[in-house]
């Protein structure tokens, strides 16, 4: 399997994905969406795999979102196709994974950074790390599963706080209000924590787990996450998302 913006590896019944752009701050173009769909994959059918630890490369990120230069002049449809090519290749996937997996966010996981670290099934990050949905500050909603999964992690409360200011919050924070299970002080330690939390799981029973994983995600429908990529779509082409966009890449606040 040829990857270029991922870098793989098993130990054990350990398997390390690490996104791997790391000027880019590992944020996700279609391309390390499509290769993360492939490695879920092969980790699918791989019964010598048991856990997986999805981290980012560098020090300071996990993932600082979608690629916002990949998307600058997107239609309603565009984007809403590519909501859903996301979440049935990567986001819904991972919730949905059969084998538990663990985001280790090792640096910002901002907009689609969350989302992607919500879909896990545990998180762990450093002391360092940063974590919000800024997509309102591109005159977007976020639109992998975080106006659904952020809500069930932490309540409506602190949904609506994140979401309407897109401000981010320290890893103190995340760990208080139920968003990250552990913060650690170093990245050594990131993946030492999340090793240690896949050694409690192997142990037990993989049928075991996957049942569980299929029963938690049964608490919660899709009706939400459908209705999100509609009016995410909607977002797309107004002049606000224009605004929001332009401002980012010019390196500007916007002026909505
Ligand atoms: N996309 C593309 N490039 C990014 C990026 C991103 N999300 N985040 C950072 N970079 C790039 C920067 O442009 C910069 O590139 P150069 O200028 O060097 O070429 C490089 O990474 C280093 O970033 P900075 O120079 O900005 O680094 P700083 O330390 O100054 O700031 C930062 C770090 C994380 C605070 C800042 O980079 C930042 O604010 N990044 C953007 C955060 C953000 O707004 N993320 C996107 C949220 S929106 C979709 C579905 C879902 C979504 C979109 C579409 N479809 C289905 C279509 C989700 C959207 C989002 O995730």
């Amino acid at each position: 399997m040829e990857l270029t913006n991922l870098t793989c590896e098993q130990k054990g019944a350990i398997y390390y994905i690490t996104i791997n752009r790391e000027k880019q701050l590992n944020a996700l173009n279609k391309q390390t969406i499509l290769e993360l769909n492939k490695v879920l994959c092969h980790c699918q059918e791989d019964k010598s795999i048991r856990v997986l630890i999805l981290t980012g490369a560098g020090e300071k990120a996990f993932v600082a979102g979608a690629d916002i230069k990949e998307f600058t002049d997107f239609s309603k449809k565009e984007g809403e196709e590519l909501a859903q090519f996301g979440h049935d290749l990567l986001f819904t996937k991972i919730a949905k994974f059969s084998k538990p997996v663990i985001a280790a966010i090792n640096g910002f996981a901002l907009g689609g950074g969350l989302e992607l670290a919500m879909a896990a099934h545990v998180r762990i990050a450093t002391a360092n790390a940063k974590v919000g949905q800024p997509e309102v500050s591109l005159g977007l909603i976020p639109g992998y599963g975080g106006t659904q999964r952020l809500t069930q992690l932490v309540g409506k409360g602190k949904a609506f706080e994140m979401i309407l200011t897109g401000d981010m919050i320290s890893a103190a924070e995340a760990y208080q209000i139920g968003l990250v299970n552990y913060v650690v002080a170093t990245q050594e330690e990131l993946i030492t924590k999340a090793e240690a939390i896949a050694a409690r799981m192997i142990k037990n029973s993989p049928c075991a787990l996957k049942k569980s994983i299929k029963a938690i995600n049964a608490v919660y429908g899709n009706i939400g996450l459908q209705n999100e990529i509609e009016l995410f779509g909607q977002c797309f082409g107004t002049e606000e998302f224009k605004e929001g966009v332009s401002a980012f890449l010019e390196k500007r606040k916007p002026n909505f």
